[in-house]
């Protein structure tokens, strides 16, 4: 089974335009967003969540935890529906968000998109429940197809306190081929997108609790050229292997269609007990003449 709807939020003057879907096997991969535009320009075509693969310090896993209808759960907000949808003002700002819950075996997931007025986009991932006595990191896999205004003319660009101005601002290095990376706290790194025709863009910018890369999931950005054929859905990687190292083939990203996946790596110890809550998740943060 299946849930979707459309999305025009504020009723009375709307700043967000989105349909959604939560969806079974073969394509449980969360709440996918389609068409996402933001003050009447897309942002991105398709946002989701495909993977979520469990690491263990011990003997169980690992895991390939799938987010869709059938494991999503009727929640005390929404007892009518399983995809539940609601606002809320934080900061003098209102803030959409589209949420599902899900149990499988003894873990708990909260998957939320939350979408401010201001353009902010946060993709979150919410896990607690203990389902093996052991030290353990759930890494969540978004992938945003961003198509800024539309799917040409986009750049990926990496910030690093160290990099002299190359022509986009001090700090700012563009990526003209596809490519992987890790997080850099010490030089502050983040992504943008820029849409080179617009001047729109999103940054990228890591969460404070997103973890670091290890040998089980090595990266923490891709950058692809867009491929129909690699858009897997639900069905990207394994719990072994995420897969997408077979993306990487050094196709141009300059002035293109780009695909950005984004991993969160969240750490779970044993000791603190199945009863806490842990998220991880980048925050989306728009910039340039929406
Ligand atoms: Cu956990």
């Amino acid at each position: 089974m299946s849930e979707a709807g459309h999305v025009s939020w504020p009723a009375d003057r709307p700043v967000w335009t989105f349909d959604w879907r939560l969806a079974d096997a073969p394509d449980e991969e969360g709440i996918v967003i389609l068409d996402a535009a933001y003050r009447g320009h897309r942002v991105f075509t398709k946002a989701s969540l495909p993977s979520l693969r469990v690491q263990y310090n011990g003997p169980c896993g690992p895991y390939k935890d799938p987010l869709n209808y059938n494991n999503s759960q009727p929640t005390s907000r929404c007892p009518q529906s399983r995809v539940c949808v609601y606002s809320y003002v934080s900061g003098g700002q209102r803030a959409l968000t589209v949420e599902s819950y899900h149990t499988i075996s003894a873990y708990r997931l909260t998957h939320r998109w939350v979408f401010w007025e201001n353009g902010v986009v946060m993709p979150r991932l919410f896990s607690a429940g203990i389902q093996c006595p052991f030290d353990h990191r759930h890494h969540s896999y978004w992938r945003l197809d961003f198509d800024i205004d539309d799917a040409g003319s986009d750049l990926l660009l990496e910030y690093n306190s160290y990099t002299p101005d190359e022509g986009w601002g001090a700090g700012w290095h563009p990526f003209r081929t596809e490519t992987n990376r890790v997080k850099n706290p010490p030089s502050r790194r983040s992504w943008a997108v820029l849409d080179v025709a617009s001047g729109r863009g999103y940054h990228l910018l890591p969460g404070p609790d997103d973890g670091t890369a290890n040998a089980f999931s090595s990266s923490d950005l891709w950058l692809l050229r867009y491929r129909g054929s690699e858009d897997r859905y639900g069905r990207q990687g394994s719990a072994a292997d995420d897969g997408l190292g077979a993306y990487l083939t050094g196709e141009s990203t300059d002035g293109q269609d780009v695909v950005v996946w984004y991993c969160g790596h969240l750490f779970h110890r044993f000791s603190e007990g199945g009863d806490d809550w842990h998220s991880v998740g980048p925050d989306l943060v728009p910039f340039g003449p929406w």
